[in-house]
């Protein structure tokens, strides 16, 4: 299978693509090796996955390199993937003991009775992986699985698969063995075939018509599942802001990553009395973001990862300038080696355009006037999706009223585009099933045992 460079157009590599009969072989090995990995103490797990965390650091500059030339992502945010990890490993390092612990939740001792409560792994999981964050998404999976004794074949994304490769390289470094964390690489045609074995779950990150498949596919084996999927995440607006803040703070949330993260703003709602002035903030700071050679420091914005992206990205700006809207800045994609999207804004917008309703994935962003609180309620819950949604405003109060009826897994108040390892990560409807993150995405590989215990009589 060849690695391409989005930035460029040049295959960078190769990697051996996985058979149906070398996946049986590898679920094989994992079955073989996980009742072993299950008994290795607690203590042991973590220190492995403590020794992983530091080989991430310890080699931070090759894997950003790497990433960003497998993905196009800009160097700095390579390395902002990176340092981030060291603090979401240590979360599930720190916590997966207490999640783990038994509990007695019952004792009569007239009766010599006893209730307990103890928590075992799954036993062998999937791990399909997405590219946009492959540290990020992988982690979230991988690392709790393992903590909690599981064993995991791990597909990332194909776009990903150097990563992928060094994330395998790098656990087996640390002590976890090949048939614990097994690597599987290729496409959607491979994820399917391991999906056709019996396995104790699947964890899926990626779009929501690839989650519906895997969702037939456990359906069809009757597996536990985790859908972590895609969002049309709305901001809103309101009167009372400093533009100064947050023009420039929606943007980035916007366009970070290229607008390829899955909690990307994706539609932005503005109050009528300052929507002028906010157009004119935001195409400012959009228009001062440097595009460019993603290897260089100062590029913010890289190439779309993705090649086929670019045609639903120029047919969402075409779809909406038929309808009426204006567009302020891009529109196009760039012409030359590489897949390359002009950093677009849309005004006058509004839901009757692909571009409000279904999920970009790309450095484009609708702007829609709205002429209060009720209005943008509504207009930010017309959507299947539920993944994340922001308000921004002076008024604490006013936000929480709005966001408490928001339908989505997490709601931001004067931020947007943020994860917090302590936090559950989580969509509604058509963003997942399921949870990653906090302590729930430490429970989420794990099944009680009821244990009724009695004593026997003196
Ligand atoms: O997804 P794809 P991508 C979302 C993000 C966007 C998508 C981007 O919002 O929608 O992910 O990731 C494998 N059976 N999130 O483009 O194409 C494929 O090989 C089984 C959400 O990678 O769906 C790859 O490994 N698997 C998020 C994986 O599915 C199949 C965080 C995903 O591919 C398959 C990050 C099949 N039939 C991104 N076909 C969150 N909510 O946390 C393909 N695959």
């Amino acid at each position: 299978m060849n690695v391409t460079n989005p930035a460029t157009g040049k295959v960078i590599g190769e990697v051996p693509e996985d058979t149906p009969e070398t996946i049986a072989a590898k679920l094989e090995g994992a079955r073989a090796a996980q009742a072993g990995w299950a008994a290795v103490p607690l203590e042991e797990r973590r220190a492995r996955l403590r020794g992983f965390r530091n080989g991430l650091v310890g080699c931070k500059e090759d894997l950003a390199r790497r990433l960003t030339a497998e993905v196009g992502k800009p160097i700095r945010q390579s390395w902002a993937e990176l340092d981030a990890m060291p603090a979401r490993i240590d979360f599930f390092l720190e916590n997966v003991g207490r999640v783990m612990e038994e509990e007695t939740v019952f004792r009569d001792a007239g009766k010599g009775l006893e209730e307990r409560v103890a928590y075992e792994p799954l036993g062998v999981v999937a791990n399909i992986s997405a590219w946009n964050y492959p540290y990020f998404v992988g982690s979230n999976v991988f690392v709790p699985a393992l903590l909690t004794g599981n064993a995991v074949l791990y597909k990332p994304s194909e776009l990903a698969s150097l990563t992928g490769q060094a994330i395998a390289d790098l656990m087996r470094d640390a002590g976890v063995t090949a048939e614990v964390f097994t690597p599987v690489f290729g496409a959607g045609a491979v994820a399917a075939q391991l999906l056709t074995h019996p396995l104790d779950g699947v964890y899926f990150t990626g779009s929501h018509a690839t989650g519906r498949k895997v969702a037939e596919a456990a359906g069809r084996g009757l597996m536990r599942m985790q859908l972590e999927l895609g969002g049309k995440d709305p901001v809103y607006v309101c009167e009372d802001v400093d533009l100064d803040q947050a023009a420039p703070s929606v943007a980035v949330g916007a366009f970070y990553n290229t607008g390829q993260s899955c909690c990307a703003v994706e539609r932005v709602y503005v109050h009528e009395r300052i929507h002028d002035a906010f157009v004119e903030a935001f195409v400012n700071t959009v228009g001062a973001f440097v595009v460019g050679d993603p290897t260089d420091e100062t590029a913010f914005i890289g190439p779309v990862t993705r090649p086929a992206q670019i045609e639903v990205l120029e047919a969402q700006v075409e779809d909406a300038r038929r309808k009426g809207a204006q567009v302020p800045l891009g529109g196009r994609r760039r012409e030359g080696p590489g897949s390359w999207f002009e950093p677009t804004v849309v005004t006058h917008v509004d839901h009757r355009m692909e571009l409000m309703r279904e999920e970009s994935f790309g450095p484009v962003i609708g702007i829609q006037k709205v002429k209060g609180d009720d209005e943008a309620l509504s207009l930010m819950n017309d959507t299947r999706y539920g993944l994340t949604a922001g308000v921004y405003s002076r008024d604490r109060e006013r936000a929480r009223r709005i966001l408490s009826s928001v339908r989505s897994g997490s709601v931001y108040w004067n931020c947007c585009d943020r994860v917090s390892p302590r936090l559950p990560w989580s969509g509604r409807g058509h963003s997942g099933i399921g949870a990653t993150l906090g302590l729930d995405g430490i429970r989420a590989f794990l099944q009680p045992k009821a244990w009724h215990l009695r004593a026997p009589r003196a």
